[in-house]
């Protein structure tokens, strides 16, 4: 069985990189409801017409969109040998359908990568120039910071509170101090 692993932390910093990186060497795949969402508007999908202006505005999609969308990605067979959820849950209330999807003790570990709230905007303002996305622009990362204290934050208790352990890493560096640093981690946890 591979590992069972989520990334927690804040936009900007590193989840999505690292996440890739870290499926990778595990040989696990890397699940990230943002890029998920984003090939669905890409497409033009239902659930990417519904979910397009929303994550524009940097809120959260509605959990019954995304549950149904995460629970159908598990099911496939690749996810049966373990997995990497990057970007999911984002909330209390997913968090609970995540649980009863993959029932209890399931879920191995949590890595919570930081990063400086400046580093964080700096990293997201540079993506904007690099890749051009939507919800990369000053204002939509500010909403998306304090979505990200309102929503996500409180699973770095809710996680311990139900089983699940959460490891700190410090996103701050390069990519690959931060990804060593993650390796480490996981050797000792
Ligand atoms: P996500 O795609 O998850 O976007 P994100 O939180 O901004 O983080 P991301 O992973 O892209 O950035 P990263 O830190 O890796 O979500 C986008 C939107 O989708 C959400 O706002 C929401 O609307 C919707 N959504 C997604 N999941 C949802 C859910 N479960 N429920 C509801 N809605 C959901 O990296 C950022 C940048 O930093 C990159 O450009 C990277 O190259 C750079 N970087 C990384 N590490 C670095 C380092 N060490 N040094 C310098 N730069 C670095």
């Amino acid at each position: 069985m591979g590992r069972r692993l989520l990334f927690l932390g804040p936009p900007g910093a590193g989840k999505g990189t690292q996440a890739e990186m870290l499926a990778r060497t595990l040989g696990v795949p890397h699940i990230s409801t943002g890029a998920m969402l984003r090939d669905n508007v890409e497409r033009g999908t239902e659930l990417g017409m519904k979910a397009q202006a929303i994550m524009a505005a940097g809120d959260l999609v509605p959990d019954d969109l995304v549950v149904a969308m995460v629970k159908d990605r598990l099911g496939q067979d690749d996810a049966a040998c373990g997995f990497l959820l990057d970007g999911f849950p984002r909330n209390v209330g997913q968090a609970r359908a995540l649980d009863e999807a993959l029932g209890a003790g399931a879920l191995e570990l949590a890595l919570l990568v930081e990063a400086d709230e400046e580093e964080l905007v700096a990293r997201l303002l540079q993506r904007a120039i690099e890749e051009g996305r939507e919800d990369d622009n000053e204002q939509t990362i500010r909403n998306r910071l304090q979505v990200y204290r309102d929503e996500t934050e409180p699973l770095v208790g809710y996680y311990p509170d139900n089983g699940v352990i959460v490891v700190a890493v410090d996103g701050m560096g390069t990519v690959d101090e931060v990804f060593s640093r993650i390796v480490k981690a996981l050797a000792t946890n």
